[in-house]
């Protein structure tokens, strides 16, 4: 039997439990052949431009598959191609977030036409299964490790599932190895890569904001790493680098959701001479504390979700962990450890009035938020919200469901309203007067590249940009 938690059962699924383990399936012909895919989106837009960071998610699901097969790694966004002859393989393996959906499905339908297995998994195929399976022979709900053993012998044995989904219950994450970053360096093309080493400490946050697909795939659930095992990791990458100084971005949904596992890691982190970016709950920032410990564990940079500074958007989206009172003296907390921001704001929900893009535009100018990002709206399928206002989406291509697409038309806000203010907070914002106001006495670092390219980026932008 593999270990499973429960939801309810975090603080049990950190201690050792003695359960007899299954003989883990064993290869005894020869090895079947994975080809791995990260599929780029044909987004018009900048998210899959540029350096872009190494897919964690697919580089967890190729080390897995590494155990019973031989795997080849491609990753589009950085310029690898798919052959257009694929009888080398004999599965390949797809991830999908929605904006990649409709990619993804050209791949996998091009690898059944030649007589390929398709497997497909990531956020799109969880939330929207059925049709996932259209293009597929598996579908993968939620992540590879729960359900991989099964998977694996299944393959061999040619009984593949369309489905497969943990009954309720994750894998431990204790048990999780360091993904193998070489089948992503050999690539070529690995220079257009970011320098930032992606990292896993959490998975899951259960806040349950209505707009996010995170609770809707590992509902109530909050997960842990050993974190000797995170800090085991990080080294390992410092010793790879030759060098101490590396940039970690952990990919957590939300890596303070248990105060007392972050400030554990953290303190674990002191002295080690990392710098580390991650997502993380306002809430949690209250206390100067957090902040204080940190900046002593190496953050440079903390991604922190506003969403909205109208306390009734905030309750519209059921982000219990934002109170819009204290988002002030989070931003001072956090800027007088001399960490950087990156704000997101979204604006279009029905709440919102034109005026709601003033009062963003002066609460990012008086607290100086370095990298401020604008998004919109966007009901991701699967979803309830998606459900809730499926009869006013005017975007039916998945390759529009970036966040930077004009969705639906927001109930106190016409289309053109809206679109002509969407750009006017963003030049404002990102304007040569804006970009000195917020970063003045900022050292010179990559932040003030961002500022740079956004600056000439917003300029560009036109009501059409949206549509
Ligand atoms: C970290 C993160 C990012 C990082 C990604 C960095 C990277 N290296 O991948 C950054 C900041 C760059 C980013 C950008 C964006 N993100 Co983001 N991001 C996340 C976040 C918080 C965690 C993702 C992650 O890596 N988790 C850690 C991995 C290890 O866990 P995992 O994702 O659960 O992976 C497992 C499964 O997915 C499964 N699996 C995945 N693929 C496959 C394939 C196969 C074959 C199999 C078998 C299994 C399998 O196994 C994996 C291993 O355990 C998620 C929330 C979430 N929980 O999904 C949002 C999320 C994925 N992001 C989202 C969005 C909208 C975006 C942006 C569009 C935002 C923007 N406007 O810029 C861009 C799109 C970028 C792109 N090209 O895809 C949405 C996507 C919604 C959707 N339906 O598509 C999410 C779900 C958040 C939300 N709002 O709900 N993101
Ligand atoms: S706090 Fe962030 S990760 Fe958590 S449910 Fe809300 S949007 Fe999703």
């Amino acid at each position: 039997m593999t270990m499973m938690i429960s939801p309810d059962a975090i603080d049990v699924a950190r201690a050792p439990v003695a359960v007899e383990e299954p003989r883990p399936f064993e290869v005894t012909g020869p090895r079947k052949k994975w080809l791995v895919v990260q599929p780029k989106s044909n987004t018009p837009l900048m998210v899959d431009s540029g350096k872009v960071s190494m897919p964690l998610n697919l580089l967890m699901v190729a080390s897995m598959a590494q155990s019973h097969f031989d795997v080849e790694f491609l990753d589009e966004r950085v310029g690898d191609k798919v052959p257009d002859d694929l009888s080398h393989y004999d599965v390949v393996a797809l991830t999908s977030r929605t904006l990649n959906a409709t990619r993804a499905y050209a791949i996998a339908d091009q690898a059944r036409a030649q007589g390929k297995k398709v497997v497909l998994g990531g956020v799109h195929p969880t939330m929207l299964p059925d049709e996932a399976g259209q293009h597929a022979d598996s579908v993968i709900f939620g992540e590879i490790e729960s359900i991989y053993d099964q998977l694996a012998q299944d393959i061999y044995q040619g009984t593949m599932q369309p489905l497969y989904k943990p009954d309720g219950s994750w894998k431990q994450m204790t048990e999780m190895n360091r993904p193998n970053f070489d089948l992503a360096r050999r690539s070529p093309n690995a220079k257009n890569y970011s320098f930032r080493t992606p990292l896993l400490a959490t998975k899951g946050c259960p806040v349950g904001c209505n707009f996010c697909c995170t609770p809707r795939i590992y509902g109530k659930s909050f997960r842990m790493r050993d974190s000797d095992r995170v800090i085991e990791e990080m080294k390992y990458h410092q010793n790879k680098a030759g060098k101490e100084d590396i940039h970690i971005s952990f990919m957590d949904d939300n890596i303070s959701f248990r105060p007392a596992f972050a400030e554990e890691l953290f303190n674990a982190m002191v002295g080690l001479g990392v710098k580390w970016n991650a997502n993380i709950s306002m809430n949690f920032l209250e206390k100067s504390s957090f902040a204080e410990l940190a900046k002593a564990s190496g953050c440079e940079m903390l991604n922190v979700g506003f969403e909205s500074v109208s306390p009734d958007t905030i309750k519209y989206v059921h982000k219990g962990s934002n109170r819009v009172g204290r988002y002030d003296e989070v931003v001072k907390n956090v800027h007088d450890q001399g960490i950087s921001i990156q704000g997101y704001f979204i604006f279009g929900f029905d709440t919102d009035t034109t005026a709601s893009f003033q009062h963003t535009y002066d609460f990012i100018m008086k607290n100086r938020i370095e990298f401020p990002v604008f998004t919109i709206a966007t009901p991701f399928p699967g979803t309830p919200w998606y459900e809730e206002m499926k009869p006013r989406i005017e975007q039916h291509n998945w390759d529009k469901y970036d966040t930077f697409h004009y969705m639906y038309e927001p109930a106190k806000i016409q289309r053109e309203e809206f679109l002509k203010n969407f750009i006017k907070v963003q030049r404002e914002v990102y304007s040569w007067k804006g970009i000195w106001h917020r970063m003045r006495g900022h050292k010179p670092d990559w932040i003030w590249l961002v500022n740079i390219a956004m600056h000439y980026f917003t300029r560009r932008l036109t009501p059409e940009t949206f549509l």
